[in-house]
């Protein structure tokens, strides 16, 4: 479905298109996503994510989102390998997820409005890939019939351990067995002394031999505050706060912890895409450094982002669903995990990244696109939305917004050296134009 007000706002602000031109953060601009809990999987990053719907007047979340990265600023769309029907036991609230790997599996733990107590609940489900598919492996939920059963959070201490916490306005934890999909021994509640503030959303960590339980606190609007602790279960003491409320437009905030590749970084989400808002909520990322101590310093929401910390490859096949920012499109599913862009009109555009042509001059660019309807253009510039043309490659009609054909132009002329790209979409103003799978320069 459209987002109209995206696209007003795009069309008739030309300062909003200057400031994204620019802009990092919100990370994803084709959704709206919430609830960030990151994944370092080898030389990637994944972030698990909710999903507000457009213009929710509450948190009616559907499903959760998978997206990607390997060098923080381009992020390919994994599309929703995970949803409220992927649990036969759940009928509403696709809240604050959590994935983890163990053993060559993935688990992605849920909580879920469950029908068989009418209360939330906590589940999970296996993947042998960290985008899924996933599967409800139990068929029952591992908690049930609670209210504050939300947001749950998962970490494998050094001697093996998996626990899983969860809860808003107290937190909940249990042992879990090494199969990762049962409990040892049942449900415990956390001693909350030290957990000043406590809301909800807990994230857990271990970082040199500290324990670290970082939680959204001080009710609505929330702040982002933390506690330490020598055990898993505390006693815990109060660090502070790491992000101050009312910094990031949204009254909830949730946030999650990673270090990849010599860099640690910290997720939250804001209400910053067109819309949005505190039941519109966006995914964001700010870098940081541990002090000496091992304590978090307080962190500022910012639309910057972070900088990038490798370069994109452009004659590989890229799944056009890879942005590093994009004004007025979409994704969509196409069959299982298959994502596509969407939703594309006159003025739309796709900025990738750190765009590394190296010495080598292309011979030929190549689309895969559909339309329905009379198609349109795609230009591709260095640098900026009007600089140097790279690349144009016609679109036509090819029988449905799904019939995908490959197009090619040897009308290249690509820099050399390192680049952002802007995939600039042209054609006739008001309808939509095409869909758009993958390109590459050869
Ligand atoms: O996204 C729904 C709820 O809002 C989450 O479960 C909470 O952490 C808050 O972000």
């Amino acid at each position: 479905m459209k987002n109209y007000l995206r696209k007003i706002a795009a069309f008739t602000l030309p300062l909003l298109i200057a400031q994204a031109s620019y802009a990092q953060n919100p990370v994803v601009q084709t959704w709206f996503t919430t609830d960030p809990a990151p994944m370092v999987d080898g030389n990637t990053l994944y972030i698990y994510t909710g999903h507000d719907e457009d213009n929710a007047d509450f948190f009616w979340m559907q499903e959760w989102r998978v997206y990607s990265t390997q060098d923080m600023v381009n992020w390919r769309d994994h599309g929703s390998p995970l949803a409220i029907e992927s649990f036969s036991w759940g009928d509403d609230r696709a809240w604050a997820p959590q994935c983890i790997e163990r053993n060559g599996k993935y688990y992605f733990y849920v909580p879920l409005h469950s029908n068989l107590t009418g209360a939330m609940a906590i589940g999970v489900a296996v993947g042998k890939t960290p985008t899924g598919p996933f599967v409800d492996p139990i068929g029952k939920p591992l908690a049930d019939g609670n209210w504050a059963y939300i947001d749950p959070t998962v970490f494998i201490d050094d001697d093996g351990q998996a626990w899983l916490y969860w809860g808003n306005p107290k937190i909940f934890y249990a042992r879990l067995n090494d199969d990762m999909i049962s409990f040892k021994d049942g449900v415990h509640e956390m001693d909350m002394t030290g957990l000043d503030g406590y809301t909800e959303g807990p994230w857990i960590q271990k970082r040199n031999g500290k324990y670290y339980m970082m939680y959204a606190s001080h009710g609505i609007p929330e702040n982002i505050s933390y506690a330490m602790a020598d055990s898993p279960t505390g006693p815990w003491t109060y660090q502070g706060v790491i992000m101050p409320k009312n910094e990031q437009s949204s009254f909830t905030n949730h946030s999650g912890l990673a270090d990849f590749k010599g860099h640690s970084y910290f997720f939250y989400h804001t209400g910053w895409l067109p819309g949005g808002g505190g039941f519109g909520r966006s995914v964001a990322v700010k870098e940081f450094q541990y002090n000496a101590d091992g304590t978090i310093p307080e962190l500022h929401a910012d639309k910057e982002g972070v900088a990038p910390i490798g370069t994109f490859n452009p004659f590989q096949t890229v799944e056009a669903e890879t942005m590093a920012y994009s004004v007025g499109i979409h994704t969509q599913p196409n069959g299982h995990n298959n994502v596509y862009v969407s939703d594309i009109h006159n003025g739309d555009w796709i900025k990738v990244r750190e765009v590394n042509f190296g010495s080598r001059q292309a011979k030929s660019f190549s689309i895969t696109a559909a339309s329905a309807l009379r198609g349109g253009t795609l230009e591709v510039h260095a640098d900026s939305l009007k600089g140097d043309l790279i690349a144009t490659i016609k679109v036509p009609h090819t029988g449905g917004w799904e019939k995908f054909k490959t197009f090619t132009t040897k009308d290249v002329r690509t820099p050399k050296g390192k680049h952002d790209i802007y995939l600039v979409f042209k054609g006739r103003k008001g309808p939509e134009l095409y869909t758009l799978d993958k390109w590459n320069f050869k």
